[in-house]
């Protein structure tokens, strides 16, 4: 069985990777800061964390990723699992639900190593979420704390994703609680949003390398294609 999609759903013109945002510190959250400091004259010596045995940081790893990575690490095995992620991910304003944490425990995976978390996937989790987090704020025109459908519409299409309004509603009634209100995403649903506008339309544009807008695929490839992204 096979499966053509007719797709314009994204933008070849614009970039697929978040942008770096500007470096802001001190701006009341942990993780833009941390981002785009390699190489300016705070980097931490990695191996005296990899002289335990540990599997090492990449160089210039902001310290605060260290620290946050051994504080949960408590049976120094180098390695964490999704509870002690979401601990490491959490802090006092913010939660990140197991939801969100497995999706991103999925999507960092080291390739090798079925579904274990290491120093080198948690630096370059921490770095993706501060760029999420700058384009969270970003687009939370009105500082709510919250994106809705709008900021969410703007945010994707600045990412290259022009998402159709159907395709939008669907993804926003997931975090409906059903009062009737407005819904507003939080920043861990905003990422889990991202994470999955942009997995998706990435394995999508492996099948459509030339950015025609559509593409040919196998029922079984179809369905290993979403469903790492629904459960
Ligand atoms: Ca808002």
């Amino acid at each position: 069985m096979s499966y053509s999609q007719s797709y314009t759903g994204y933008n070849d013109n614009r970039p697929s990777a978040p942008p770096a945002p500007d470096p802001a510190p001190g701006t009341g959250h942990p993780y833009p800061s941390y981002y785009g400091q390699q190489g300016q004259g705070q980097s931490y010596s990695t191996t005296s964390y990899g002289s335990y045995g540990y599997p090492s940081f990449p160089p210039g790893t902001h310290p605060d990723i260290i620290r946050s990575f051994q504080m949960v690490d408590r049976d120094r095995s180098g390695f964490i699992d999704e509870n002690e992620l979401q601990q490491a991910l959490s802090s006092g304003y913010q939660r990140f639900s197991l939801r969100t944490i497995r999706l991103l425990r999925f999507l960092f995976k080291n390739l090798h190593d079925s579904l274990r978390i290491g120093p080198q996937e948690f630096a370059a989790l921490w770095g993706c979420l501060g760029r999420w987090r700058a384009i969270f704020d970003r687009f939370d025109r009105d500082q709510s704390g919250r994106i809705d459908a709008m900021e969410l519409k703007d945010a994707f299409y600045s990412l290259g994703y022009a998402v159709p309004d159907s395709v939008l509603s669907v993804l926003v009634s997931r975090y409906d609680d059903g009062s009737g209100r407005k819904v507003e995403l939080t920043f861990d649903s905003f990422v889990e949003c991202g994470m999955i506008m942009k997995g998706l339309t990435e394995k999508f544009k492996e099948k459509d390398p030339h950015y025609t807008g559509s593409a040919t695929f196998t029922y079984d490839t179809f369905m290993s294609m979403i469903i790492p992204f629904l459960v």
